[in-house]
């Protein structure tokens, strides 16, 4: 195979190189991607909105993205939601890898966390909620009942990062289309009660991102997986970055999908190019439109065509 592009001396090497011309533009979007575009004037009104209305509630929900348990959890959260009772839950379940679902709820759990592990196209887990979130509260609702306070219904807010799936859960949950949910980040733009039969209230929240993540992998975890928008990044150091984390952890997927053979040390710029090539993805000379691939990677990624992927593993003990 003719090399169209020259490769540095790094092996493992994941960021491609710009061309020339457009070096000082890329390197410039990249910077305001990390930092400024990333989080949206919204958001400031949306942390307010969680803080003021956090009296209100008897629990709070976090609802994390199982392909990213780490990256999907909001650092600021603990301070955010002080001392109220809190649960986990792990959606997306049925795109991340079963196994590593079970290696994350037991880590949750070792932390003393309530975890449910949910599908919330297909409504998987989510029968479990209202019993898990009775069992939490079980001593607080008690005590409304001596109070004589029967039937108060219990208090939920819902939060996580954009398009994790929070209006989509309230909505199973309640057993109807109540809360507004589109595969995109950014659709629920104000808080919305959402009555539950059984003596539940929810309250569905915009998805909340944090200012700056010192550490770029986050933000590309987060574009993966469509919590926040792909110009953060430009598509192929994104789709780079992907065929290095998937060559590392599942070589089987890109075998079989895009006819690879993943050597011991890959070099995810050659994989990008061979799938693209397989693909036929050719722009004029011969050269492979490693752009066009990086995308197709992304959005069958997204979609589940790949496979069911987990990006990050609890720490060593719980492997
Ligand atoms: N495969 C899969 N898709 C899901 C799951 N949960 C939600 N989705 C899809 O994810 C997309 C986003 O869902 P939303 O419920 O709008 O997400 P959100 O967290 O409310 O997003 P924002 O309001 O933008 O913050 C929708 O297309 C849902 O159908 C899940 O467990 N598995
Ligand atoms: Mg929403």
């Amino acid at each position: 195979m003719a090399k169209s592009k020259k490769r540095g001396g790094s092996n493992n090497r994941w960021v491609k190189k710009p061309k020339p011309q457009k070096q000082a533009a890329e390197q410039k979007k990249q910077d305001e991607g990390m930092t400024i575009q990333w989080y949206p004037g919204h958001m400031t009104k949306t942390r307010r909105m969680i803080q003021e209305n956090l009296k209100l509630v008897d629990l709070v929900v976090e609802i994390i993205d199982a392909r990213i348990p780490v990256s999907s959890r909001n650092p600021d959260i603990d301070s955010l939601v002080e001392n109220k009772p809190r649960m986990i839950i792990l959606n997306r379940a049925d795109q991340a890898d079963p196994a590593m679902n079970q290696k994350w709820a037991e880590y949750f759990r070792s932390k003393g966390w309530s975890v449910l592990q949910t599908d919330c196209k297909t409504g998987t887990g989510v029968k479990q909620f209202s019993p898990v979130v009775k069992t939490i509260l079980k001593d607080q609702i008690a005590k409304w009942e001596e109070k004589g306070m029967l039937g108060r219904p219990v208090r939920v807010m819902v939060v996580g990062v954009p398009n994790v799936g929070k209006s989509t859960f309230i909505n199973k949950v309640a057993n109807r289309k109540s809360a507004i949910a589109q595969n995109r980040p950014g659709v629920t733009r104000g808080k919305q009660w959402v009555a539950v039969d059984d003596g539940l209230d929810l309250l569905d929240t915009p998805g909340i991102l944090w200012p700056k993540f010192e550490d770029k992998q986050v933000g590309m975890h987060l574009a993966f997986t469509g919590a926040v928008k792909d110009d953060i990044l430009d598509v192929e150091t994104l789709g780079n970055f992907l065929m290095k984390l998937l060559a590392a952890r599942y070589p089987k997927a890109l075998e079989v999908r895009y006819r690879l053979e993943v050597p011991e040390e890959p070099d995810s710029w050659e994989l990008v190019e061979q799938a693209g090539r397989n693909r036929g993805f050719l722009i004029s000379g011969g050269e492979v439109d490693t752009e066009r691939m990086c995308r197709i990677l992304l959005e069958e990624f997204r979609s589940g065509k790949l496979g069911r992927f987990t990006l990050e593993v609890p720490p060593v003990q719980h492997q």
